[in-house]
């Protein structure tokens, strides 16, 4: 089976890419993207064909992993794909220690040092960024952003579209609603509203 192909030219397609070719080294990989000046652009050297127009003439049906960092941006692509008959597929970077009683969405991406422990559950397009960790039993959303180094421990809750900010800390069994923020480095120590925007130790409204 072929390599899922990526959609997605931005810093955070890169680290998809390498992860993709850690994963496939002998793939020859499929780059999207939507930005007018798209086709031709190289990425680490691989050449981006096109974006929508083109991945439906060339590659209908086709697995494929949205590589966009923006949660909404990653959640619009997300909703296109399932619509238009494609398969998102996830991506876990062969350095990441996922549990095999883990889940792991359609379309989500687990970076390079994550972990993913017992049971837990990666929504579909979700990103656990390079050495984020998500202990037992959590439960993230779709297109949730686990950034770089952040902790979430046991039990921890996660809606739809939220970014937990780089190097924050979620105690156990805390519930953070959808598209909320927590800053980066915050503590949270409480349940946390949708659209909650919150930074500091112990994490405020901000
Ligand atoms: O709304 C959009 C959209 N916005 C940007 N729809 C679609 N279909 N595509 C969009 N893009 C595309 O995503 C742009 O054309 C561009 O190729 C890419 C964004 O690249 P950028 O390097 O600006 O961001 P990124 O999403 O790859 O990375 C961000 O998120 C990562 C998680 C950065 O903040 C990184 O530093 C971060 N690690």
């Amino acid at each position: 089976m072929p390599p899922p192909a990526i959609f997605g030219a931005g810093g955070h397609a890169k680290v998809v890419l390498e992860s993709l070719l850690r994963a496939y080294p002998e793939a020859e990989p499929v780059l999207l993207d939507d930005a007018a000046d798209a086709p031709g652009r190289r990425l680490l050297g691989h050449a981006v064909s096109g974006g929508r127009d083109w991945l439906l003439a060339h590659r209908p049906g086709a697995r494929v992993i949205p590589a966009i960092g923006d949660n909404r941006a990653r959640a619009e692509l997300l909703a296109w794909l399932e619509e238009n008959g494609f398969m998102p597929a996830a991506l876990v970077d062969p350095t990441a220690v996922v549990s095999p009683s883990a889940r792991v969405g359609a379309g989500a991406y687990v970076a390079p040092n994550a972990t993913v422990n017992a049971e837990a559950e990666i929504g579909a397009g979700a990103i656990v960024n390079t050495a984020a960790s998500v202990d037992h039993d959590a439960v993230l959303g779709r297109t949730v952003h686990i950034g770089p180094g952040a902790r979430l421990c046991g039990g921890v809750v996660v809606g739809a579209r939220t970014l937990i900010g780089t190097g924050a800390c979620v105690i156990p069994g805390v519930r953070i609603g959808a598209d909320a923020v927590v800053g980066a480095g915050s503590v949270v120590v409480r349940d946390l509203a949708d659209g909650a925007r919150v930074a500091g130790n112990p994490a405020r409204p901000i």
